[in-house]
């Protein structure tokens, strides 16, 4: 492969991003660490895991590169665990709490996809996934109970936009251990079909380092497809696709709602992401149907041409800064 035309391509991308970031973001947001425009004096390109635009993916998906949940700590804001330790394969209770730069525990929060905060653990060997939506107390301490079936490493991670002028979206994420016998499980081989309670979902397209590219995911049970999914937080399909090695993490949406006049209930429902980097992904997609939401999971390989379309699939190369969901 020719890393010089991805790295040329890639730092195209990053300078269009700003500059739409700029334009149609948190612009004028007060918060320095994201004024970084490309080309600035060379300082502020150490923390490379979010783009100007806040790691907005939920606002821009096709335009961010960015990868969140690689810091506990990010834009004065902290995930801070108060359950880093549970006990696998048992119902237990997972607290946190957000908190601001002066340690209060953060109470207003802006609602996204119906939530306002989406919180996702996942197994650090990437074989256990739950997206979970915590209950907020007053004082600002999210609780939610969960199974973690197999003991080891995970890591938990919250996804909110703070309701503050100028804040944007954030992934902060935080270790979290499962007590018992640990067997570190490999990454699961790629693969571009999936089984989940006698659904099978296959995926054409693929992730690309640094470019939008396309994700279609195509729902079938009992080998007829799947015509009537159910929304589902907004959406036909939520997509979180995790990078194997340090749990980097995108949240993609998908193109088109329901409702939206075009957007069909199945059975396919289509992403745009971009990958912060080539390198091994593990993808969750959570769907809904007969009242259950379910998630089928797949390894992808990001920067490997897509398994049946091509890595130009879809010739939807938008960019657009002003896809809403
Ligand atoms: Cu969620």
């Amino acid at each position: 492969m020719n890393t010089g035309l991805k790295i040329t391509a890639f730092a195209a991308a990053a300078a269009t991003t700003f500059g739409t970031a700029y334009g149609v973001g948190k612009g004028v947001g007060p918060v320095v660490a994201d004024e970084r425009p490309a080309g600035h004096d060379g300082h502020g390109t150490a923390r490379e895991t979010k783009a100007p635009g806040g790691g907005d993916d939920h606002d821009g998906h096709g335009a961010a590169a960015a990868a969140g949940g690689l810091q506990v700590s990010e834009d004065g804001y902290t995930l801070a665990l108060d359950t880093p330790r549970v006990a696998a394969g048992e119902r237990t209770e997972l607290r946190f709490s957000i908190r601001d730069e002066s340690g209060r525990k953060v109470t207003a929060f802006a609602r996204e996809h119906g939530k306002e905060l989406h919180f996702i653990v996942a197994s650090r060997d990437l074989t256990v996934y739950r997206h979970l939506h915590p209950t907020r107390a007053a004082d600002g301490t999210w609780s939610t109970s969960a199974v973690l079936p197999a003991a080891g490493a995970y890591r938990a991670f919250a996804d909110f936009k703070p309701a503050k002028e100028g804040a944007g979206a954030l992934t902060l994420g935080a270790d979290l251990a499962a007590s018992g016998t640990y067997a570190p499980a490999p990454v699961p081989a790629p693969a571009t079909t999936a089984k989940v309670d006698g659904y099978e979902v296959a995926l054409t397209g693929g992730l690309r380092p640094g470019r939008s590219g396309e994700l279609r995911l195509r729902v079938a049970k009992d080998g007829r497809p799947v015509t009537d999914l159910q929304p589902y937080l907004g959406a036909y399909g939520h997509l979180v696709a995790l990078r194997a090695g340090d749990l980097a993490y995108l949240h993609v949406h998908p193109d088109g709602e329901p409702g939206d006049g075009s957007t069909e209930p199945g059975p396919e429902v289509s992403f745009t992401a971009t990958a912060p980097s080539s390198g091994t992904y593990r993808l969750f997609l959570d769907f809904r149907h007969g009242g259950k939401v379910r998630t089928a999971a797949f390894t992808v390989e990001a920067g490997k041409a897509a398994p049946s379309t091509g890595p130009a699939a879809g010739g939807n190369e938008s960019e657009a800064p002003g896809h809403r969901h």
